[in-house]
């Protein structure tokens, strides 16, 4: 990964001026050639290009990090899935474990996932992350927590959960998860299936699904299900596989992006109480090769992906870009891949997606996506020997 000689070549291969073709942006054949999308340029849209950009390693040695967040003021806060959240200055120096963190569930795809800054963090320092909470039967379940970071950047104090999803599982598969505010008071928390698909489709469970509460951990009264009991009245919307990218749109809206299975990863715009078809339709197949369920990708109720992948991208987390900094990147939705591990950007146009392109493709597994104040691209590499990666022009 942190090879200079092999950043020179992605540089060099990147290095065209923008434009935009009518073919999609290089990719494999599909797993599931047969199916067809359900309105034109749901999948592989024309491909674009744009000028390349400038990679330093901003941090070196993380494990596995998963969650970006930039502090006011400068710096962020990065997780490590293995149970750790740390300071980065601007500068790129790397702190200690921030003390204080509950009890981490660290196994297969769980641990410390997410972190968000809390939209009142200038008046109370309240920070927000996800993780994969370990219960007293040493189960693992995917829950969002709160904590005030102290002024000293090192300690945690008033933790408290805002969400358990429910039940646990002793699966290591499918924890989600992001954390999301819109600028109304509302949390958005991602889940994944824990690897029990037919449980997306379940509403007495928060499996599957996205959730959305109070900065406190209570239903808003206009959730969709808010009359129902406890944990329905949580859901936002259901039908998910496992959603590892959230982000607030320019139109204010969530957009979300899951995995599929072979073939199928989605770009969603999730809309409260609609069923988003996990297991029952999708554009991907079982990893043995056979359908999913009855092989459909369409069917009343359910609702279509804005956008689809087959090849499938493993969808890290995204981020809108909105800066000076990359001019033609301005508006555009850019994503993490894990596999085959490259940098997807996404032009969209009244809600559908117009363009497509791959960016530093074999960079890594690329875990999460985030747009510093300066307009530079931070990329969280997933690997042992993982690290953050500075992209600039
Ligand atoms: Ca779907």
């Amino acid at each position: 990964m942190f090879r200079p000689t092999l950043l020179l070549i992605f540089t060099a291969f990147t290095s065209v001026a923008l434009a935009q073709s009518d073919t999609p942006a290089p990719q494999g054949p599909p797993n599931v050639p047969e199916f067809a999308p359900a309105f034109p340029e749901q999948t592989r849209a024309p491909a674009m290009q744009s000028s390349a950009p400038e990679i330093a390693i901003f941090v070196d040695k993380l494990e596995h990090p998963w969650g970006m967040a930039e502090l006011p003021g400068g710096g962020l806060l990065v997780t490590e899935r293995a149970g750790r959240l740390r300071h980065v200055s601007a500068d790129g120096a790397l702190s200690e474990p921030i003390k204080g963190l509950p009890n981490i569930w660290a196994g297969g795809q769980g641990g410390m996932l997410d972190v968000a800054i809390g939209p009142t963090f200038a008046d109370d320092r309240l920070i927000y992350w996800t993780y994969a909470k370990a219960t007293p039967d040493n189960m693992g379940t995917t829950a969002a927590a709160r904590g005030r970071l102290s002024e000293d950047l090192g300690q945690l104090t008033d933790v408290q959960d805002i969400f358990v999803q429910t039940p646990a599982s002793r699966s290591g598969a499918h924890f989600g998860s992001r954390i999301v505010f819109d600028d109304a008071g509302h949390t958005f928390i991602t889940t994944g299936d824990r690897g029990d698909g037919d449980q997306a489709q379940d509403l007495s469970r928060t499996i599957g699904k996205v959730i959305r509460v109070t900065l406190d951990g209570k239903v808003p009264p206009d959730n969709p299900f808010a009359n129902q009991p406890a944990p329905q009245s949580e859901i936002w919307s259901y039908g998910h596989r496992n959603v590892q990218g959230a982000t607030i749109g320019p139109d204010g809206a969530l957009w979300t992006i899951e995995h599929g299975p072979k073939g199928g990863d989605e770009l969603n715009r999730p809309e409260p109480g609609k069923n988003y078809g996990w297991p029952v339709i999708g554009y991907g197949e079982d990893y043995s090769g056979l359908p999913m369920g009855d092989g459909l990708t369409v069917r009343d109720g359910m609702e279509q992906p804005v956008y689809y992948w087959d090849p499938v991208i493993a969808p890290g987390g995204m981020a809108f870009y909105s800066s000076a900094m990359f001019p033609d990147w301005n508006g555009d939705l850019l994503i993490g891949s894990l596999n085959p591990g490259e940098l997807v950007r996404l032009r969209l146009a009244d809600g559908k997606v117009v363009g497509e392109e791959r960016i530093l493709r074999g960079i890594g597994r690329i875990r999460d996506v985030e747009v510093m104040a300066d307009g530079s691209v931070l990329l969280a590499i997933d690997a042992p020997n993982g690290g953050l990666l500075r992209l600039s022009r």
